[in-house]
């Protein structure tokens, strides 16, 4: 297989040293499945890499082996997938790499959370990937259209498509939203539809996808990890599962493009520091956009705001402890 064929471009190209290029399929701590041009291989990572934890192989990922079986870098990645890694402390998660189209899926259900899929977007802007929102089980609503309009308001600038993944429709229009060698992921709460989704496209013919290593007593895919899939068109699908929280790591400044219609606005505020609560000549009040969009801006502004703010006290506190460090090996080795 040709490297094109699993995604390779001149952006890749142009990081290339040397090595064997290859692609992530699946990431567990220690193992790794790359795609090379020769076939699948089973890899580690190497000595080196595996002591910069900052460079840690995640799927997507573009690397170089050495010998048959020793990643031995990390290519620049296009698009990140970023969380807040879950838990105490204050790190990011890489949850995929190079993904170009971010499949935001939520079901049309009682779980149904506008609030929620703002959330998604904002991280779906941060990667650098294209957002699609796929609203699943639509088979449970007769008013579609109104669903499809109401999300426009909040998806400003963003591809909608209602699909139901149970019953098999609206599918088609998905493959047509990634190119050719592109990588799509699927993202959104547990429960949203995403297995099912990815099913859909693996189909009853197991042959239509080059890997598939996990299935259940009914012969479905289950995903477990995250995992590329290649489909026969010649584009790659991978499922995000197991997210139970999504807490953001992202510039404060990318919430802006998730919220164009308030900050767009905004700008029409008498007052250049509006808080759009009061004020007399508020344009965002005057549009009167829905109460609950305005409180979730303010909120992951706030929450961004408040990460950008951990980071830099951690870091001054490691900034202190490195130079404690040097300074008493400074001591030790001073005659
Ligand atoms: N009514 C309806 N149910 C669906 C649809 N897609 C998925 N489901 C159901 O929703 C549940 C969760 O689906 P699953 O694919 O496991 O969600 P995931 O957690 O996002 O992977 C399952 O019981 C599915 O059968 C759909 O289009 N319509
Ligand atoms: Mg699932
Ligand atoms: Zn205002």
């Amino acid at each position: 297989m040709h490297l094109e064929e699993l995604g390779w471009n001149s952006y890749f190209a142009s990081h290339y040293v040397n090595g064997t290029p290859g692609r992530v399929a699946l990431a567990t701590r220690k193992h790794f499945v790359v795609w090379t041009e020769e076939g699948e291989v089973e890899a580690t990572a190497s000595g080196r890499l595996r002591h910069l934890n900052t460079l840690c192989p995640c799927v997507g990922d573009w690397v170089l082996l050495r010998g048959q079986s020793v990643i031995e870098s990390v290519l620049p990645r296009r698009t990140e997938l970023l969380r807040k890694s879950p838990g105490k402390g204050v790190r990011e998660q890489v949850l995929a790499a190079n993904v170009d189209v971010l499949l935001v899926v939520a079901g049309l259900d009682g779980d149904y959370n506008p609030r929620r899929i703002e959330r998604y977007l904002v991280l779906a802007r941060d990667s650098g990937a294209r957002p699609v929102l796929l609203l699943n089980k639509a088979d449970l609503r007769g008013d579609v259209t109104n669903v499809i309009r109401a999300a426009g308001q909040f998806a400003p600038g963003v591809p909608v498509l209602a699909i139901s993944a149970l019953a098999g429709w609206g599918l088609d229009e998905l493959p047509k939203r990634v190119g050719w060698g592109e990588t799509a992921a699927l993202i959104g709460s547990s429960g949203a539809g995403k297995s099912t989704i990815l099913n859909r496209f693996l189909g009853e013919d197991r042959q239509r996808t080059a890997s598939v290593r996990e299935r259940d007593s009914r012969g479905r895919h289950t995903t477990t990890h995250r995992e590329l899939v290649r489909m026969p068109e010649g584009w790659f699908l991978m499922d995000l599962p197991g997210l139970r929280e999504l807490q953001l790591w992202a510039d404060p400044e990318q919430i802006d493009d998730t919220f164009s219609d308030i900050v767009g606005l905004a700008a029409g505020c008498r007052f250049r520091d509006c808080s759009h609560q009061h004020e007399p000549g508020c344009a965002v009040r005057a549009a009167a956009i829905d109460e609950g969009r305005l409180q979730s801006y303010y909120k992951l502004k706030r929450e961004l705001a408040y990460l950008d703010r951990d980071i830099d006290v951690r870091l001054a506190r490691e900034t202190k402890r490195r130079c404690k460090i040097i300074e008493r090996e400074m001591r030790h080795h001073s005659p």
